[in-house]
């Protein structure tokens, strides 16, 4: 390691402060790092491609971050002026989130079809630079956030092609159980991966000073039980009863849960497999099938949650057991700590019998 120390000293008020220079990690775990040698360690003889695919997602989200991190100065706050699949207006950072997802799935020779919330229908690659996975993607989730400066995200789930030969109609179609990797960045305070193929959860942070990815947050796990509920309450009148009384119970006793709710997934569930607890997108009356979707946020998000020690359900099954029908399906999702997923469910299961 090198360190140095470097003092500057500041003329105002009489006082200096010691700068320690940025130590540098000659033996950093980078993200392209640990993908390869989970590729070796799990995939022997594999071909390699997932490895670039990942690749290929990571260009994409640090481009993501950089103009995140710009957008102000750039200008490029504000509506593009269009309107997407979901009715939702799209903010200039959308279109270039998806953009840049597009063209570097489509340029890494390892993808034959995506699945973008941003498209109403989904995107063959060209034949000359198809490969054998079909990745699905919310280019930038929380995007009515981004104005206001609050968190926002990437979310993407992987899947095979499930067949030799030309694609097929429905391919995209696939259960939970097919993903073979999913992960989100969250552009936060900082800017961080989390990702998994199968093998556990691991976190990368951006370091900028080198442009990489850093494992920071090895083998993450989510607590059993944790004292944090996530819901937006402003719909409780719309809620079925079930989740009325399980929301009510939480803030009973001499040891209520505290409510957190940022209103964006990514956040939203990054602190759910942080500091545990549950978070919740029920269905109301206006949206009898939850809002989230299930392809490119909730099944990676409960692959992620999964994977980690906890549970995803729509309220009767497992997220990851759902085959949707059509691409921008939506599914109500209860998500994080398993004994906490466990009792919303045992409420629900009272009030259904
Ligand atoms: P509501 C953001 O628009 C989003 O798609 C998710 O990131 C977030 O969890 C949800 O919608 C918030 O929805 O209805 O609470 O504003």
């Amino acid at each position: 390691e090198v360190t140095g120390v470097q003092t500057c000293a500041l003329p105002i008020l009489g006082y200096s402060i010691t700068m320690a220079q940025e130590t540098i990690d000659t033996n950093c775990m980078t993200l392209t790092r640990f993908i390869l040698a989970e590729q070796k360690k799990h995939a022997k003889g594999g071909t390699g491609d997932l490895t670039q695919l990942l690749s290929s997602l990571q260009s994409a989200i640090k481009a993501v971050s950089a103009a995140v991190r710009r957008a102000g100065i750039s200008q490029l706050f504000g509506v593009a002026g269009d309107v997407n699949v979901q009715g939702e207006e799209v903010k200039k950072l959308d279109v270039l989130a998806n953009d840049l997802f597009i063209n570097m799935l489509r340029s890494s020779y390892a993808s034959c079809l995506l699945i973008s919330e941003e498209n109403e229908n989904e995107i063959e690659v060209e034949t000359e630079r198809q490969g054998k996975y079909i990745v699905t993607f919310d280019p930038l989730d929380g995007s009515s956030n981004i104005d206001c400066l609050v968190s926002i995200g990437s979310i993407f789930a992987i899947f095979k092609k499930p067949h030799e030969g030309q694609l097929a109609p429905g391919d995209s179609l696939q259960s939970g159980r097919q993903i073979v990797a999913a992960g989100y960045a969250l552009y936060g305070s900082a800017t961080m991966i989390v990702l998994s193929a199968g093998h556990g959860v691991n976190g990368f942070m951006l370091d900028p000073s080198i442009g990489e990815f850093v494992l920071t947050d090895p083998e993450m796990t989510c607590k059993p039980r944790g004292k944090i509920y996530s819901i937006n309450e402003g719909y409780e009148e719309h809620w079925e009863e079930a989740v009325k009384e399980y929301v009510k119970s939480k803030k009973q006793g001499s040891n209520p849960y505290g409510g957190r709710y940022i209103g964006s997934m990514v956040a939203d569930v990054h602190r759910t497999l942080k500091y545990g607890g549950i978070f919740m997108y029920p269905a109301t009356a206006a949206n009898p099938s939850g809002k989230l979707r299930v392809l490119y946020e909730c099944m990676p998000m409960a692959y992620i949650m999964e994977q980690a020690g906890g549970l995803a359900s729509d309220g009767q099954k497992p997220i990851l057991d759902l085959v949707p029908k059509k691409l921008h399906e939506r599914s109500p999702i209860f998500l994080g700590s398993r004994e906490d997923v466990e009792d919303v469910l045992a409420v629900i299961k009272k009030h259904r019998v």
